[in-house]
Parts: structure tokens; C-alpha cells; sequence
């Protein structure tokens, strides 16, 4: 049979497929209260092109959407982000972006399910915004470590006093961040790869 002529779907662009050598694939999500920067911490560190389901904050949105008094949030994660990055040869993190806004929260158990760990994003300008979600992972024996996002009217806070603000235990990494610089949101999760690493020495991984 000639095929010739008749459509055919592409195959994985080159930069999308897993490295050959990939042996174990990670589920890891990134969490964090509404605009902290967990749409902008996926898509730089991701590997291929990441997805997306972010729709446009309209007027509608006033007085429910909380835009915070920033202009240049102008859309707003509805679903998920999703994105890859091969850390090592052998190992690949896929990772998950929750949906800040209060409204679309029921998502988050889908989203947890099978996650090894998780990534909260935190903005000193809004601390209480990622309360909830920090009691959501307590709750659900999700490991994760905090990444303080720098915003540049964000003020500053040294990581003890940001550790009381947020009641985590001594053990919780806390590491700051620019979620827009791949290098910085890669440090992140090797900072949280490491932590599951000694957890998982120490018998403490559920
Ligand atoms: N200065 C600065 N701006 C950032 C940083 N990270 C994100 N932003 C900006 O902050 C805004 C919010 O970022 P998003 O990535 O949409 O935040 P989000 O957490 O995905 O937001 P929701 O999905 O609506 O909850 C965007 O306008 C980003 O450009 C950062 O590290 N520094
Ligand atoms: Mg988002």
C-alpha cells in the first residue's frame, strides 16, 4: 500500500526526546500561592518546550483574580505547567506547576499524586499566600524543600526568621532564587534532590 501523499504525524522534535541513557524518571511538583513564580520556574529550567495553561487575567478577574498590585502579571496558571529536566544522564525530573489561585486548587491532588517531592515558592512580599500549600504537603507526607523567589521589592529576611514565619522544621532546606534564571531554578532542585537523597539514607522517605 502507498502511503505516499497521505499526512503524517512528526515524530518528537530532536530537543523533546529522553537521553538515551535516562534510567529513572522523577515526579516533582512545583508549588507555591498565587504569582509566586511557579509558571516562570518550569519553563526556565525546562529542557523542552514546556507546557502551559495559563489564560489571560481580563477585567472579569477584578476582585477575584489578586493581582497584587503588579501590572506585569497579566495571565494566570488555570491547569498545570509541565516541563522536563535530565539531571544527570540517568536521571529525569518531570516536573509539575500548580495552579496558584485559590479557585482552581481542587487540581493539587491529581497533581501530588505520585510525587516524590516538591519545590514551595515563596514571595516576602506575600508569605501567607504559600501557607496552605505547605500544610497540603505536611498533610500528605510530600518532602519538599522552600526556594525563596527574589523579587526586587521583596524584602529580605534571614533564612531563620523566614523559617519561623513559615513553622518548618530545622531539617527543611531553604535556598533562595531567581525562578527566571535556569541555573538558579537547577540549583533548586538539586538542593531538593539532595534532601530526598539523605532521606531516603536515612529510612525517613515514605
Ligand atoms: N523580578 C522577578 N520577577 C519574577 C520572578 N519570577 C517570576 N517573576 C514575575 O512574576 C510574575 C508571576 O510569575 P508566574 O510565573 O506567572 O507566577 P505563578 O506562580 O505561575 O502564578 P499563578 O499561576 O497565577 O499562580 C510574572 O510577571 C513573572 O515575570 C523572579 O524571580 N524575579
Ligand atoms: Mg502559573
Amino acid at each position: 500500500m502507498d502511503f505516499k501523499g497521505s499526512d503524517t504525524i512528526p515524530g518528537p522534535r530532536t530537543e523533546d526526546q529522553l537521553p538515551h541513557t535516562a534510567e529513572a524518571a522523577v515526579k516533582i511538583v512545583i508549588v507555591g500561592g498565587f504569582g509566586v513564580g511557579k509558571t516562570t520556574m518550569v519553563g526556565s529550567v525546562s529542557e523542552i518546550r514546556p507546557l502551559t495553561t495559563e489564560e489571560t487575567m481580563t477585567q472579569a478577574g477584578i476582585g477575584v483574580d489578586d493581582n497584587f498590585g503588579s501590572d506585569s502579571k497579566t495571565a494566570t496558571t488555570v491547569a498545570m505547567d509541565f516541563g522536563r529536566i535530565s539531571i544527570t544522564d540517568q536521571l529525569v525530573l518531570y516536573l509539575f506547576g500548580t495552579p496558584g489561585q485559590e479557585r482552581f486548587w481542587f487540581l493539587w491532588n491529581g497533581l501530588f499524586e505520585g510525587a516524590l517531592g516538591a519545590v514551595v515558592l515563596i514571595d516576602t512580599r506575600r508569605l501567607e499566600v504559600s501557607f496552605d500549600v505547605i500544610g497540603r504537603l505536611e498533610e500528605r507526607g510530600v518532602p519538599f524543600v522552600v526556594a525563596v523567589n527574589s523579587f526586587p521589592d521583596g524584602p529580605r529576611y534571614p533564612i531563620e526568621d523566614l523559617r519561623t514565619a513559615l513553622d518548618l522544621d530545622p531539617e527543611i532546606p531553604i535556598v533562595e532564587c531567581d525562578a527566571r534564571r535556569r541555573a538558579s531554578s537547577r540549583d533548586v532542585l538539586m538542593t531538593l534532590m539532595r534532601f530526598l537523597h539523605s532521606l531516603a539514607m536515612s529510612g525517613a522517605l515514605r
